[in-house]
């Protein structure tokens, strides 16, 4: 088993913002990245946790991405908010944006946040779920880099586009899901490359078209959809409504926009919230109770909600610290001043 290093949760954002700022990027950018990285790295989403760090000072010192960026927030119509990132990271453009887009949601019953022109390497779930937080529905969603082949072919046009989506619950953290459109993050191939791993099968196929359990042969060649056409139309779904419909890149865009230096994706990010009490007036607590009545007859029968392991995760991580590869606290480590 390869060596792994245990961190206290106030090492784990002291060492983002250290290793931001150290990569050059501001102090605004540098608190809103290390707070989604800290957020994945304590709920145990180590494709997106503290690994993500190495890709941002990557991306800016690609001379990219713009560390000092001031995100433009745009009262674009009743039930529109729009954000120009100005090629900044997206977390910073989303937290500015975020009061407006819950304002709007509040008075409308629903609006959406179009962020435009942001490098985006983050999980989608802390920004659904700080949106629930408010007491809305939330979903989200945006392209990539073009990685993944379509169903039924073999070269690649659609990014790992992630959809997320959070539910208020009355007593308790909301109900959250958040995945790839394809069969698993591209993160989680790097992770398993840097470990020396195997993918399982049905993840990647190689440059020639074939299945392949070999993490460099499957970021060589193209990644596959999950449940075939299904993830294939969703996917899609994302890139126009994440990509044209906001006047954003699509994720092919996007990779040649990147000239083959490995930066971050750069495009758009959709972001929609609901407001139940302005659906459904004074029937709104029966309407949610529903919904409990929903989630109890999952559990009740042994299955799992999605979130539920990553709350786990999270209330052990605030007990016990988190434990990450040595080989990546030492990669963290070369980043840092001497
Ligand atoms: P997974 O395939 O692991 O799916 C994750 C989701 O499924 C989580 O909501 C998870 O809940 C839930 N889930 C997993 N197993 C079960 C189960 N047995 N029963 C019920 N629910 C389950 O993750 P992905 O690799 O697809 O994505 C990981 C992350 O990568 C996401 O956060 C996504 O936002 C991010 N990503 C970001 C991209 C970007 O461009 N910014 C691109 C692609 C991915 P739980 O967390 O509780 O396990
Ligand atoms: O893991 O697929 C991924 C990913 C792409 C951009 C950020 N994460």
């Amino acid at each position: 088993m390869s060596e792994e290093v245990t961190l206290p949760l106030d090492e784990v954002r002291r060492i983002s913002i250290d290793v931001l700022k150290a990569g050059g990027l501001s102090g605004d950018h540098a608190q809103a990245i290390a707070s989604v990285v800290y957020a994945g790295q304590r709920d145990e989403c180590h494709s997106h946790g503290l690994y993500r760090l190495l890709g941002c000072v990557r991306s800016v010192k690609e001379g990219k991405v713009d560390p000092d960026a001031v995100p433009e927030v745009v009262d674009h119509a009743p039930a529109i908010v729009r954000v120009d990132a100005r090629f900044g990271f997206s977390p910073l453009a989303f937290e500015r944006g975020r009061p407006l887009l819950v304002e709007k949601a509040r008075r409308t019953g629903l609006a959406a946040m179009a962020i435009n022109n942001c490098f985006h390497f983050s999980a989608l779930w802390p920004e659904v779920e700080a949106i629930a937080a408010d007491g809305l529905v939330a979903l989200a969603m945006t392209p990539s880099h073009s990685w993944v082949a379509p169903a039924g072919g073999t070269k690649p046009v659609f990014g790992t586009n992630p959809i997320a989506f959070a539910w208020p619950r009355p007593d308790g953290p909301p109900f959250v899901f958040d995945f790839a459109t394809s069969a698993i993050a591209r993160g989680e191939i790097e992770l398993h490359r840097r470990a020396g791993k195997p993918i399982p099968a049905g993840w990647a196929i190689d440059g020639e078209g074939h299945p392949t359990t070999d993490p460099a042969a499957a970021l060589a060649g193209a990644m596959l959809t999950f449940g075939g056409h299904k993830g294939s139309a969703l996917s899609a779904m994302i890139e126009l409504m994440a990509g044209p419909l906001i006047g954003d890149m699509t994720s092919a865009e996007s990779m040649a926009f990147d000239e083959g230096v490995g930066a971050a994706p750069c495009h758009g990010e959709l972001i929609l919230a609901f407001d139940p009490t302005v659906f459904l007036g004074a029937d709104a607590a029966r309407h949610v109770a529903r919904a409990e009545t929903m989630f109890e007859s999952i559990v009740g029968q042994g299955a799992r909600l999605p979130s539920q392991r990553r709350y786990e995760a999270r209330e052990r991580s605030m007990a016990n610290g988190v434990r990450i590869p040595k080989a990546l606290y030492d990669d963290l480590q070369a980043l840092l001043p001497r």
